[in-house]
């Protein structure tokens, strides 16, 4: 391992280029921020040596300036006081007899963030997943760039670049729109300007987007800056709102900041590689070792993916302050925070309380790929006694997808135990629940091809507290399992390139099955866009038994029923047991079929279905 790693890092050095232009991070920024503390971090060949000055301008003062070990590189810290009125600042450079003007604007802040934008994400949404890359193709002159490390795209290779863009995703907004989706999430647009790189023996392009090579920049290949702009834009006029995906743990090989390393600390080093040993317990466990902590916290994840020390103070101010920056930049509504539980627990509630701070309205989830209730909780926040406490809204829940599948698969009392563990969160309807997702086998594949369990499954999923989330292609019955790698559960989405065969965005262009199935999700989805008892409403949920399982969401307003009986069996059910759910209700319409239910006595339940009855 120490010679992949010491080969990785001779790559790294040989690859470094000359730094062709000064540079300063952010790009821009606002006056008006409720932080007056702005940091620039300016690079530059040799600006350690020179003289920074700025010119006077009213509501900027210079605080100080910090040249750190490499001479590349100076951070200028400015105060901007709330009096500063909107304009650019400017700086004077002295290298020797040379002296040269660096300019950075100062924008008005968006008068519209908390209403039209950034209005934030919550459990009345349905947020659907897409990569961009392999959804649909709106540009196709976007699908290579020749002054790229990759400069490839061929659909017939699983790994390289399918020229799917966000040209391609503002297409198809309608079409979300009418499956009943509210929010689109992204896996991440930034630039991943990386070689291919060899993950388990194929040769994979960063078409995922995890492989950050610029946080300023969004891939040419999506469609660069201009392109997340306008369909953020379109996707807001729409009514729709977007989540950005964002990587803090690590970035790819060749970000710029890692060919020119600021500081020796700015990576989280070790004597020989360390992978990570990916071990959520050393948090929270009374026992647990500092050793452990350290290598769960600094290994890497793999040697193409630097692992970022966040502890460092000018990388954790770069990245906060990037947040921030795309945030008003963009008016993106919610952040999803991958490898959430790989980052160091300090700055991660730092990163969180900066953006809350500017962004009042502003959702975060983190990814805490976790086996139980106790350890998601423990990154959000929560009722748990630990020495360290996250602020963390809401996870990604993985124990509840878990749940969900072994109750589609006829064993629903896992799913009622996890939910009774909902004690430990300080507000469960803040998760992110999901039945599939990037990273996971697809769904209906995990459920044996059985679309019976998969409409079980997603009845679940769109009915139980939290935000639900879908994954792209779920709705027209893709499938797959991740062998032999994780390519085959990101499939292109067909119809979404002008020369595909079959356009499943189109109901004439989807099978009878297919149709079936997408209905039937649609009709859930556009139900609980107007229900206010799925929406935000409380549960009250039965102990599975003969493994039926029932639960209520209600309001002061309105309740529903909803009942699962995922056995072979048809069941008769009693409502005597269930009057503190019904309150005197004595009808009701089940929503996917039409059928209007008596609800008197007892109630008739075909085998292997999932019931939605809004209770009249
Ligand atoms: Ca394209
Ligand atoms: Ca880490």
């Amino acid at each position: 391992m120490l010679k992949v790693f010491v080969k990785a890092l001779i790559c790294l050095l040989l690859s470094m280029p000359a730094i062709a232009q000064t540079s300063i991070y952010p790009t821009n920024w606002w006056v008006g921020m409720k932080d007056p503390s702005l940091q620039l971090m300016v690079h530059k060949k040799d600006i350690g040596d020179a003289t920074v000055k700025m010119n006077p301008y009213a509501g900027v003062s210079l605080m100080k300036t910090y040249v750190p070990e490499n001479k590349n590189y100076v951070f200028i810290d400015l105060n901007v006081a709330p009096s500063a009125k909107p304009g650019k600042i400017s700086f004077t450079i002295q290298q020797g007899r040379k002296a040269e003007t660096l300019s950075f604007e100062l924008k008005k802040r968006d008068p519209s963030n908390g209403r039209a934008r950034v209005k934030g994400v919550n459990s009345s949404d349905l947020v659907y997943l897409i990569m961009p890359d392999r959804f649909s193709n709106g540009d196709p002159s976007n699908d290579v760039v020749k002054s790229a490390r990759d400069d490839q795209s061929d659909r017939k290779n699983p790994f390289l670049r399918h020229g799917g863009d966000l040209k391609g995703v503002e297409n198809k907004l309608d079409y979300l729109k009418d499956l009943g989706a509210t929010t689109i999430w992204l896996t991440p647009v930034i630039e991943n300007d990386m070689p291919l790189m060899s993950e388990w023996g194929n040769k994979v392009a960063g078409y995922h987007g995890y492989w950050f090579t610029d946080h300023y920049t969004v891939d040419p290949r999506l469609g660069g800056n201009t392109a997340y702009r306008q369909m953020i834009e379109t996707a807001h006029n729409k009514g729709l709102k977007v989540i950005q995906d964002a990587v803090y743990n690590h970035v790819g090989s060749h970000h710029w900041f890692i060919l020119d390393q600021p500081m020796k600390s700015w990576l989280n080093n070790w004597p020989e590689y360390q992978g990570s040993n990916h071990k959520e317990e050393v948090f929270y466990d009374p026992y647990a070792a500092k050793v452990d902590k350290d290598i769960m916290v600094g290994g890497w994840f793999v040697p193409h993916l630097p692992d970022l020390n966040l502890r460092n103070p000018w990388l954790a101010k770069f990245l906060i302050q990037h947040a921030i920056w795309t945030t008003e930049e963009f008016g993106i509504d919610g952040w999803r925070v991958d490898t959430y539980k790989y980052c160091d627990e300090q700055f991660m509630n730092n990163v969180n309380a900066a953006l809350e701070k500017e962004f009042p309205t502003i959702t975060i989830f983190g990814e805490a790929w976790c086996n139980t209730p106790m350890a998601s909780a423990y990154f959000v926040k929560n009722n748990l006694d630990v020495p360290f406490k996250h602020n963390l809204q809401g996870v990604t829940d993985f124990p509840i997808a878990f749940g969900m599948k072994d109750a589609a698969n006829n064993n629903p009392t896992q799913l009622y135990s996890l939910l009774a563990q909902d004690v430990l969160y300080k507000d469960p309807l803040k998760n992110c629940i999901f039945l599939e997702n990037h990273d996971m086998d697809r769904i209906l594949s995990v459920l044996g091809d059985d679309v019976g369990k998969l409409k079980m499954a997603n009845g679940l999923l769109l009915t139980l507290r939290g935000i639900p989330q879908a994954y792209y292609g779920t709705e027209v019955l893709m499938k797959n399992f991740k062998k032999p790698s994780d390519a085959e559960v990101r499939k292109d989405f067909a119809g979404g390139w002008n020369d595909d065969a079959e356009n499943k965005f189109t109901s004439a262009g989807r099978s009878a099955a297919e149709n079936e199935f997408f209905n039937y999700f649609r009709t859930i989805a556009q139900y609980r866009f107007r229900s206010e008892a799925l929406q935000k409403g409380k549960t009250l949920q039965y102990q599975p038994v003969d493994n039926v399982y029932i639960y209520f969401r209600y309001t002061g307003k309105q309740r529903v029923m909803c009942v699962l009986n995922p056995t072979d069996d048809a069941k008769e059910i009693k409502m005597s047991r269930f009057s503190e759910g019904l309150d005197g209700k004595t009808t009701g319409k089940e929503i996917i079929t039409g059928q209007e239910m008596s609800l008197t006595s007892s109630i008739q339940v075909p085998a292997k279905t999932f019931m939605l009855v809004e209770l009249r």
